[in-house]
């Protein structure tokens, strides 16, 4: 039987090599408890270029899923242990929400139409007979990949659009698409958690004559610099987001209103320190806050925030004010 299995070896080495598959790579996972059947898939399979790991039971399976991700899930119907591949796969698109972040391919014997239909209807992304040639095994495995591939490649794009819309590109800091999406959820955190959070808003002070007086792309590196304070300033968990023109605006979680009057004071003492474009820059700060469980919504800590500014510019400018 050594010699049989061998020999199919030497066989299907010689044939992989003979037959130009278009060349994807990808880590499958073989879910198969017959020795001989999971020694020549596999084989099958590394010889057109796969990485394979095979083990015998569901449960192993779902280990190494916990832990590893792969590219393609090959599942035996009928497996070792308790769980059949239809629980196997029943199992995995229950934690899962997209088909294509690990595509399921089944192999079985199964001549009954409606297990079939049960199988694919359960989440496996496609179903293989075991009697079916190596070019169909191939074919199949190829087209869950490269879809997988088109996916991922659809999600990258995706998120990249999303960074770039919620991204502020002359000072990367956050834009106020991003406020106005982050914040709701952060207050809504902070009323459920019973933490303060609060908001300033800094508008440059006369900055139209900042760009009328040294030219444009000289107010452009004072926003720039602006940005790379506040940043610096806060916290990792702080929202900082240029929200328009020459206005910043930055969400503190675990503040309250002192310490929000303190950190705006702060941040005006180090932006006159600053001197962006060696020019001497100030901002009027409004502060905000919300605590202990006060109902407000953003659009009401907005609109106080910047009443509060205007407050500050008819103070003198340079300011913070409540
Ligand atoms: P105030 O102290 O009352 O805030 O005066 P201000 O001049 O700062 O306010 P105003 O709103 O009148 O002018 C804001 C200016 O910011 C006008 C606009 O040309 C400039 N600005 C807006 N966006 C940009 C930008 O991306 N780059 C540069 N360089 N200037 C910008
Ligand atoms: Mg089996
Ligand atoms: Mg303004
Ligand atoms: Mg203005
Ligand atoms: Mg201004």
């Amino acid at each position: 039987r050594k010699d049989q299995l061998n020999k199919l070896l030497e066989h299907i080495t010689s044939w992989a090599q003979k037959i130009k598959l278009e060349h994807i790579h990808g880590n499958i996972l073989y879910v198969e408890d017959n020795k001989a059947t999971a020694l020549v898939v596999s084989e099958q399979l590394k010889h057109s270029g796969y990485t394979v790991q095979q083990v015998t039971s569901g449960t192993a399976a779902l280990d190494l899923l916990d832990t590893q991700k792969f590219d393609l899930l090959m599942v035996d119907y009928i497996l070792e242990g308790s769980m059949t591949g239809l629980e196997l796969v029943q199992e995995v698109r229950l934690n899962q929400s997209q088909p294509f972040e690990h595509p399921i391919l089944v192999l079985s014997g199964q001549e009954d139409d409606n297990k079939k239909v049960e199988i694919l209807r359960s989440g496996a992304n496609d179903y293989l007979d075991k009697r079916a040639s190596y070019d169909e095994m191939m074919v199949r495995v190829n087209n869950l990949i490269r879809t997988k591939r088109l996916f991922e490649q659809v999600q990258y794009q995706q998120e990249k659009l999303q960074h770039l819309a919620m991204t502020d590109q002359l000072t990367s800091l956050h834009n106020r698409h991003y406020l106005f999406e982050a914040a709701p959820q952060k207050l809504s955190e902070a009323q459920r958690h019973q933490f303060p959070v609060a908001l300033i808003i800094a508008d440059l002070d006369k900055f139209k004559s900042i760009n009328d007086s040294h030219g444009h792309a000289t107010g452009d590196q004072v926003l720039k610099e602006t940005g790379v304070l506040l940043r610096k300033l806060c916290r990792k968990e702080d929202i900082v987001a240029r929200f328009g023109g020459e206005e910043f605006v930055i969400l503190l979680s675990h503040c309250n209103q002192a310490q929000a009057l303190d950190k705006a004071e702060s941040i005006r003492a180090a932006l006159l320190e600053l001197k962006p474009a060696q020019l001497r820059v100030s901002a009027s700060f409004g502060v905000a806050c919300l605590e202990g469980g006060n109902q407000q919504n953003f659009n009401d800590l907005f609109s106080d925030a910047d009443t509060a500014v205007y407050l500050a510019k008819n103070n003198g400018r340079n300011r913070v004010e409540l």
